[in-house]
């Protein structure tokens, strides 16, 4: 049995999935993609997007697509919750996490006080010609999409505002509880960890979460069951 995950090491996608192959304690290789050379993958991800998963042969692209099928394919420990009212919450927090929250991160973290970590984690592979042209490109391109998507055409002062009242909504819906969706952690926990890692990377996205301590203590239970760094990867 060989899994492979082929991955932008700063991805929070591939850190969701790392996260999850660990909670459910299997071994994987991985392949990280150069963004230079990302074509060279197409056979795996046609789309060009990443995180792909590679089992025994078969290939799944999309993390929240990848997470499903490890619970199919390894149900022990399972990922979703086992309660179908749970499981429904957890299914609408991935997507949330996935597709909104993502956001705050791809829009914040090229505003010029945040630019230096991630050129230079996303070019860590990087060299040469290659790697000084990204480094000019990449804040530029990253500022385009956030603008396509939107969220990138408000003031920062917006965007942060906009931030700390989705970090105070889940500073209130952790009141009394230790995971998002039902008894134990689950898909959801790991999806909105991810971003909320990433968006830690920001000066403003760190200071709204030191700020909230449930939010804090939930981010070190989370890391305890499902590590972001650590054991099982052969490179
Ligand atoms: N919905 C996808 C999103 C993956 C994604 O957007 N990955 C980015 C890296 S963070 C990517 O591959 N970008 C390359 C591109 O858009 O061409 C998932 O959950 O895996």
């Amino acid at each position: 049995m060989t899994i492979t995950l082929y991955q932008f090491e700063i991805s929070p996608y591939a850190d969701k999935v790392r996260r999850a192959l660990r909670w459910k304690g299997l071994a994987f290789r991985v392949v990280e993609v150069l963004v230079s050379r990302r074509n060279a993958h197409r056979a795996v991800s046609p789309t060009g997007k990443f995180p792909a998963l590679v089992h025994d042969g078969r290939t799944i692209v999309d993390s929240t697509d990848i997470l499903r099928y490890l619970d199919q394919a390894f149900p022990e420990p399972r990922l979703a919750p086992d309660h179908p009212r749970d499981a429904a919450l957890a299914t609408l927090l991935e997507d949330w996490a996935d597709e909104s929250l993502y956001f705050y991160d791809l829009t914040m973290r090229p505003w010029p006080q945040n630019r230096q970590w991630f050129v230079d984690d996303l070019l860590a592979h990087e060299q040469g010609l290659a790697r000084s042209l990204l480094a000019r490109a990449i804040p530029s391109a990253i500022a385009k999409v956030a603008r396509a998507q939107g969220l990138g055409r408000k003031a920062e002062a917006t965007v942060v505002a906009d931030l700390a009242a989705l970090y105070d909504a889940l500073e209130a819906w952790l009141e009394g509880v230790e995971w998002l969706a039902g008894p134990r952690l689950s898909n959801a926990d790991i999806a909105v960890r991810v971003m909320v890692n990433v968006l830690d990377r920001t000066v403003e996205g760190k200071a709204l979460r030191a700020a909230r301590p449930r939010l804090g203590a939930w981010c070190a239970r989370v890391d305890a069951a499902a590590p972001p760094e650590g054991i099982s990867v052969t490179r």
